[in-house]
């Protein structure tokens, strides 16, 4: 089933493969800022080039509400999904109280977010709950791209086997490679993108977009790469960063899927 014809396991994880193909974009750039301000104009820069923007939305100094009512405007404006990169790992009750309510209210506002599958079914039971009825997508983490992570085959294994059991909700992976899942419909994230650099000196590890696509990525996801630090940003050059992944992506996409 090549890449373009596939269909996903729900109308959401279906939009996002239409926005692929529309902008011919597999990129999502991950924009770690933390200013309300730098992470507006970052966004509406980048955001003619993406299929997705990923949001830490807790390291925002600022942080009012009217942050994610822009957010939610450049995703119209741009057709991007937003994906809020909250990392739950609580039991069912707690995270699905994280999920709808606090300052940040995620789910009113995040198409996908992910979560631990650590602590059990629970966690897709408490996030579903909430995220279901608001069409949203959750991504399970299979795999980080941090040196040393404790997820080995076996509890990567066992996070495709939750995913399975609530293909309703669980839109894909946060992994490093595809884990047998194509004709599932499930879609594979990468964190861990870059062309220049190899690490960070903090234990994040780099592949290109060409080894992530050839290991099995559908998006490739890109922080500093694109952004570069906050306290120097450069939208023009953020921009130019953007397209230059963005080719880089479909460039491989193409030809791993020979289209
Ligand atoms: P970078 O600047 O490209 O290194 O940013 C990568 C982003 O992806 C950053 O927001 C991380 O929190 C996130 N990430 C990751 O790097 N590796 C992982 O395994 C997961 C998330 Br899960």
């Amino acid at each position: 089933m090549s890449f373009f014809e596939r269909s996903a396991s729900s109308p959401l994880a279906n939009q996002l493969l239409e926005i692929i193909n529309r902008k011919q974009s597999n990129l999502c750039v991950s924009v770690d800022f933390t200013h309300s301000d730098t992470l507006l104009q970052l966004v509406d820069a980048v955001g003619p080039h993406v299929c997705m923007i990923k949001t830490h939305i807790d390291i925002i100094c600022d942080f009012d509400i009217n942050l994610v009512h822009s957010l939610s405007s450049l995703s119209r404006k741009h057709d991007f999904l937003i994906f809020e990169d909250r990392k739950f790992a609580d039991i069912g009750n707690t995270v699905s109280l994280q999920y709808s309510s606090g300052a940040h209210k995620i789910a009113s506002w995040s198409h996908l977010t992910n979560a631990h599958a650590l602590p059990g079914d629970g966690i897709v039971h408490g996030l579903k709950k909430v995220g279901l009825p608001l069409n949203r997508g959750l991504l399970l983490l299979a795999q980080m791209s941090s040196a040393g992570s404790l997820a080995d085959s076996s509890y990567t294994q066992a996070t495709l086997d939750m995913a399975r059991r609530h293909s309703d909700f669980v839109i894909g992976f946060i992994a490093q490679q595809r884990l047998g899942t194509l004709d599932e419909g499930f879609l594979i994230l990468t964190p861990g993108v870059g062309l220049d650099v190899k690490g960070d000196g903090m234990g994040q590890q780099y592949r290109t977009p060409d080894e992530v696509v050839d290991a099995g990525t559908d998006v490739i996801i890109v922080g500093r790469g694109v952004t570069g630090n906050e306290h120097s940003v450069d939208y023009i050059k953020s921009a130019e960063q953007a397209l230059r992944y963005k080719k880089a992506g479909w460039d491989a996409i193409r030809r791993v899927h020979h289209v």
